[in-house]
């Protein structure tokens, strides 16, 4: 062990630096395997008080120091790309007793979403955030990636459900305000400001998370249209029409075709279409019929229509959807863009985002998918991974188009390291210029994920 990691040791215990290479590679390693670094050790702390005491450490000796939970981001905002020390949070994973009155919760940063779920539905409420990767994301991630997922329509983004957080700055003091008060006009607000810092700032160690009712009854339909234009009118219809919509997510024939292909799926209806909309709504009473006169009222009416009551009906309509990445991701890292686009923009985008996509990497194949009633498609390029060079001319290609058109360049998954290099496109440079002042002012050490977020330093 080097000076640095016995004094990790002291804190943590031996057994929580992980130093063996063949242990901290899946933790130097994004999902995707596109963003690969290194690390001389992994610290687990197991309270607040050995993150503090970590990081003290840490920022006394210089060494950087990439905070990780789930390590299910998509951006490389999770990984030690230029051999820092990798601080999971994983073990703070204590999920605090439901408060039914407030319908709040207290979880840790290393809790999964699923454990903060199963917790929440056992007293009848529930998480107002769903997202594939619900069994491995943790909340800690979560907040600091201000996660978005599937019911950002009805219950907004991570940031919308935190009520407080415990968080540890590089200097060691824990900042603490866990009381979660439905109105707390006390100063700035520090919860808010940590959702999507991507772990520049603080640590994030626990969260006060609030609850949304846990609706029991559901239905979802899978609605195919000849263009992307009724797909997308429809979903906005069902946005006004239904004040119980969960969910609204769009995808297209050529993701269903290598979903069905990658994963044996049948198809869910005889003949392929060029736009899917997936509708879910969820109530105390049953809401099927409120969702049929939805649908009927549809001013251009779908070609074909699957309606699930029943669990099993319901979670093959889902897979469709929700199997997209796993089935791009069988052909290999593809590039990943996760933009939001302005509603009465969207449509005209997705011809305009092919065509950019063929221009900048010919041969390349682009599935988008994404969450219709957001205005956020996930574009993901495969076949385009070769060369930084080429990756790096589809990116600038499709983030151009966006910021062209008023739109996001990161809707859900943040910055991370793949798209700091094009913040600019979004944020001006006062902006950035606050957005630095910030970093110094809670991290002066400058050791708190320094490859995520901000733009490298010139
Ligand atoms: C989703 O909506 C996730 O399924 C992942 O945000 C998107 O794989 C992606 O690009
Ligand atoms: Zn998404």
């Amino acid at each position: 062990m080097t000076g640095i990691e016995r004094a990790l040791a002291e804190v943590v215990g031996d057994a929580h630096v992980l130093t063996a290479p063949d242990v901290t590679a899946s933790y130097a390693t994004d999902w995707t395997g596109r963003f690969r670094g290194a690390t001389p050790a992994v610290v687990r702390p197991g309270s607040a008080g050995e993150v503090a005491a970590v990081l003290a450490r840490c920022a006394a000796e210089g060494v950087a120091v990439v905070p990780q939970g789930g390590n299910t981001g998509l951006v490389g905002g999770g990984v030690p790309l230029a051999g820092e020390v990798v601080l999971s949070l994983r073990r703070l994973a204590t999920i605090g007793p439901v408060d039914p009155l407030a319908a709040q919760v207290t979880a840790g940063a290393g809790a999964t979403l699923a454990a903060v779920q199963r917790t929440a539905r056992d007293e009848g409420l529930d998480v107002g955030v769903d997202l594939a990767a619900r069994d491995s994301a943790t909340i800690g991630g979560m907040v600091a990636t201000n996660a978005g997922g599937l019911r950002v329509v009805r219950h907004g983004p991570m940031r919308a459900q935190v009520a407080g957080v415990e968080a540890v700055r590089s200097t060691g003091e824990v900042l603490s305000h866990l009381g979660g008060l439905a109105k707390d006009n006390t100063g700035y607000d520090l919860a808010g400001l940590l959702c999507g810092s991507e772990g520049t700032l603080a640590v994030v160690t626990a969260a006060r998370l609030r609850l949304v009712p846990r609706y029991d009854q559901r239905v979802t339909a899978l609605l195919a249209f000849p263009g992307v234009e009724p797909a997308l009118a429809a979903a906005g219809a069902a946005r006004h029409r239904l004040v119980d919509l969960d969910a609204a997510e769009v995808f297209f024939g050529d993701g269903l075709a290598l979903v069905c292909d990658v994963t044996g799926l049948t198809p869910p209806f005889p003949d392929p279409h060029d736009t899917y909309l997936l509708l879910e709504c969820a109530a105390h009473d049953d809401p099927a019929d409120r969702l049929a006169a939805a649908v009927a009222g549809l001013a251009d009416q779908p070609a074909a229509v699957a309606v699930g009551t029943d669990t099993a009906t319901r979670a093959r309509l889902w897979a469709y959807r929700e199997s997209h990445t796993e089935a791009v991701q069988a052909g290999g890292p593809p590039v990943k863009l996760d933009v939001t686009l302005p509603a009465a923009r969207l449509a005209a985008f997705v011809p305009a985002v092919r065509a950019r996509v063929a221009g900048a990497a010919p041969g390349a194949r682009c599935i988008l998918f994404g969450h219709a009633a957001d205005g956020n498609l996930h574009v993901n390029v495969m076949g385009a991974s070769g060369p930084p060079s080429a990756v790096t001319d589809v990116e600038a290609a499709v983030l151009g188009l966006v910021a062209e058109l008023g739109g996001s360049i990161s809707a859900e998954h943040g910055i991370g390291t793949a798209k700091r290099a094009f913040l600019h496109l979004n944020r001006s440079p006062a902006e950035l210029a606050a957005f630095a002042a910030i970093k110094h002012a809670l991290d002066p050490a400058g050791i708190l994920n320094p490859n995520a977020l901000l733009p490298a330093r010139a």
